[in-house]
């Protein structure tokens, strides 16, 4: 048996996207960040952060998208979606899989500051600038040295999933007509039917209530 717990457009979804590349039959358990059901003993046996991804599979319990992600292509080593070490591509998707969280991160905080504070006084005008600066930074350092179709000079693989993942919640905070390449990459990955059976299966969010967070005026 294998089981994903799940938040609409959390960063399970990269876990839900992978499973479905790799055509493997699983459950999803929903949850949603804003109503306690993640806060539970129950929850933190499988995720001791409470976060989540977290999968069951079989009498195994794992959680961390990214290891997730390399440890799934282990189990399942075809299709093929990760190279294994010692392949000249392994350094580069190592550091896609860890970038991918250099901005997961960034987003997580603006999350907290837009979306997530009772009171929207509570949150810094200052720091909600240096966190879209840097997240903009993050995402131009990589859109300057696109040269390829995928992450990997070798295909598609699982970078892309951990990496691409990230644009569906910085588009709420940057533009992406900014990153042209990235954009025309993004669009591309989108059109897979795996990412679009992962799509519905990925839930109504309950994050965002706008398509947009322009900057702050103060
Ligand atoms: N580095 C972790 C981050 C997991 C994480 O923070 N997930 C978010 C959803 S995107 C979460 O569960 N947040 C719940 C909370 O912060 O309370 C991973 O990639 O799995």
């Amino acid at each position: 048996m294998i089981r994903l717990h799940h938040v609409p457009l959390g960063r399970s979804f990269r876990v839900l996207w992978l499973m479905e590349e790799l055509g493997l039959d699983f459950e999803v358990a929903y949850y949603s960040i804003r109503d306690g059901s993640m806060r539970t003993p129950e929850f933190r046996a499988l995720s001791p952060a409470g976060r989540v991804p977290a999968l069951e599979y079989g009498d195994r319990v794992l959680f961390e998208s990214a290891a997730i992600l390399q440890w799934l292509c282990e189990t399942h080593p075809e299709p093929k979606l990760q190279p294994t070490p010692g392949e000249a591509e392994r350094a580069r998707y190592l550091e896609f899989l860890s970038y991918s969280e250099t901005i997961g991160c960034l987003v997580e905080n603006l999350n907290l500051n837009r979306v997530f504070l009772h009171d929207p006084a509570d949150a810094s005008p200052v720091v909600i600038k240096l966190l879209t600066a840097r997240l903009r930074a993050a995402l131009k350092a990589i859109e300057e040295r696109w040269a390829q179709d995928y992450c990997l000079s070798t295909g598609f693989s699982a970078a892309d999933v951990m990496f691409a993942y990230g644009f569906e919640l910085a588009r709420y905070y940057v533009r992406f007509d900014e990153f042209p390449k990235l954009q025309a990459y993004w669009d591309r990955l989108k059109e897979r039917p795996a990412y679009q059976r992962a799509k519905a299966r990925d839930g109504e969010q309950d994050l965002y209530d706008r398509d947009f967070y322009p900057l702050p005026e103060a």
